[in-house]
């Protein structure tokens, strides 16, 4: 049984009162007659695989029927943008009964006797509202099943999840190989997709960030156009993705091939973070509790440096150390690389006075991220309310040396196992290892 008849079923276990419309995403213009790179919604590719456009799924739990409507297209479509699989071939090709989609109607008609409900989506809403006339749509639930399901990840999506990850490995081993002072940002950002692209995946999941100097403390820098200086670092965040399931890593490198005694001394505190993070990850833990280890260490290591002083614990809950660790060390990646926390049936009770993103409590099959990182961000260290706040925990004059330093990340992608985790990425990110990679 492949993967996703078994979530497919699942589903229908879960919502057995109602019926369940989905309807895939749908090629959409960029500019003029330019078509957009088309990618698959998250929870069409969770329930069928389908990564093209203009398809449609219900599912009939009362009589336990599947359905694919797929497009049918004309002559000009052929001649433009080739075949697409007829009905027999998308039987074969998704396990399940495919008709073309100009009988949505008359079938839906059919399905509906005996039901009252609909799960569905606004998307699909807003295509096939007349359809739906009379039956109650509940779009919160089916959200909230599908949160529920892709939570954690059975071993055919792990499978997927290690490929974008081996691609991913081999690119940022790439760039490590190929950067150079005088270069610019975007052509390590070409070596790094363009070895994804060799290796057959067409998506990446999400924007690069190639961000060099100064700017690898702009958290979500996405320009890549500056030119990589002699003696900076460079921060790579960038992942491959593979039918759909991503994955999301971030080393920071020497562009010169050496680290400085200053920068080895700033990215030592994030390795100890992430190595030790990595390692406390287990079932049953809090990620808010995952966060605030995380934050407990680096705000070791920046007291170690004089960044910052006084005791550990208040540094944590003042919020002192956030000026220089200011993102959440983790989240769920999987069909989205900020992927779904789990539904309504695993909320929990965050503890903490902070408010994070990513909340939940660690189970096996869950797939995260660990990303501390330490950066010099102007915006924060020269705030007047931030400096009045912290005076007594921050050192400021000795944060301000570090405003021309940027920014260091190191992201591993995780799987929480039956005891501790299992790391997927598998780049160097010992400081010996990065300069072995790097060297000329
Ligand atoms: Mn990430």
């Amino acid at each position: 049984m492949n993967d996703t008849l078994r979530h497919r079923r699942a589903l229908a276990e879960r919502l057995p009162d109602g019926l369940i419309l989905l309807s895939g995403g749908v090629s959409r213009t960029r500019n003029a007659d330019t078509e957009a790179l088309f990618r698959q919604r998250s929870d069409f590719l969770y329930l069928t695989d389908v990564e093209a456009s203009g398809y449609t799924l219900l599912i009939d739990p009362q009589r336990g029927r599947q359905t694919l409507f797929i497009p049918r297209i004309d002559n000009q479509h052929r001649v433009w943008l080739g075949p697409v699989p007829g009905p027999a071939e998308s039987q074969r090709l998704y396990g399940m009964r495919a008709v073309y989609a100009d009988t949505l109607e008359k079938e839906f008609k059919i399905s509906r006797r005996g039901y009252r409900k609909i799960y569905t989506d606004q998307e699909t809403l807003k295509a096939h509202r007349p359809l739906m006339k009379g039956l109650h749509a509940a779009p919160a639930r089916l959200a909230d099943a599908l949160s529920e399901l892709r939570a954690c990840k059975s071993p055919g999506e792990l499978d997927m999840i290690r490929q974008a990850c081996a691609a991913t490995n081999a690119a940022h081993l790439a760039v490590m190989r190929s950067v150079r002072p005088g270069q610019h940002e975007y052509e390590a950002q070409a070596v790094f997709e363009s070895e994804c692209l060799q290796a057959g995946l067409r998506h990446l999941a999400y924007l690069t960030i190639a961000a060099s100097g100064k700017n690898s403390a702009i958290l979500h820098y996405d320009r890549n156009n500056a030119k990589l200086k002699a003696g900076d670092l460079l921060l790579m965040d960038a992942g491959a993705e593979c039918r759909g399931y991503a994955a999301d890593v971030t080393r920071t490198l020497p562009i010169s091939g050496r680290f400085s005694r200053r920068q080895k001394d700033i990215y030592s505190i994030v390795l100890e973070a992430q190595k030790a993070s990595i390692a406390h990850a287990q079932p049953g833990l809090l990620s808010t509790d995952l966060h605030i280890f995380s934050m407990t260490r680096i705000a070791e290591g920046l007291k170690s440096l004089k960044i910052l002083r006084g005791d550990t614990t208040g540094l944590v809950e003042n919020g002192a150390v956030r000026l220089f660790y200011p993102h959440g060390l983790s989240h769920m990646m999987g069909l989205d690389v900020h992927d779904v926390t789990g539904g309504k049936k695993r909320l929990v009770r965050n503890p903490h006075k902070f408010a994070l993103r990513f909340l939940a409590k660690l189970e096996p099959g869950f797939v995260i991220t660990i990303e501390p990182g330490i950066y010099f961000i102007e915006a924060l260290l020269q705030d007047a309310h931030n400096r009045r706040q912290h005076r007594a925990s921050v050192d400021f004059a000795r944060a301000e040396k570090f405003l021309d330093f940027g920014g260091v990340r190191i992201e591993d992608d995780i799987v929480i196992q039956a005891r501790g985790s299992l790391n997927l990425t598998d780049t160097p990110k010992e400081i010996k290892d990065v300069e072995a990679a790097c060297r000329r």
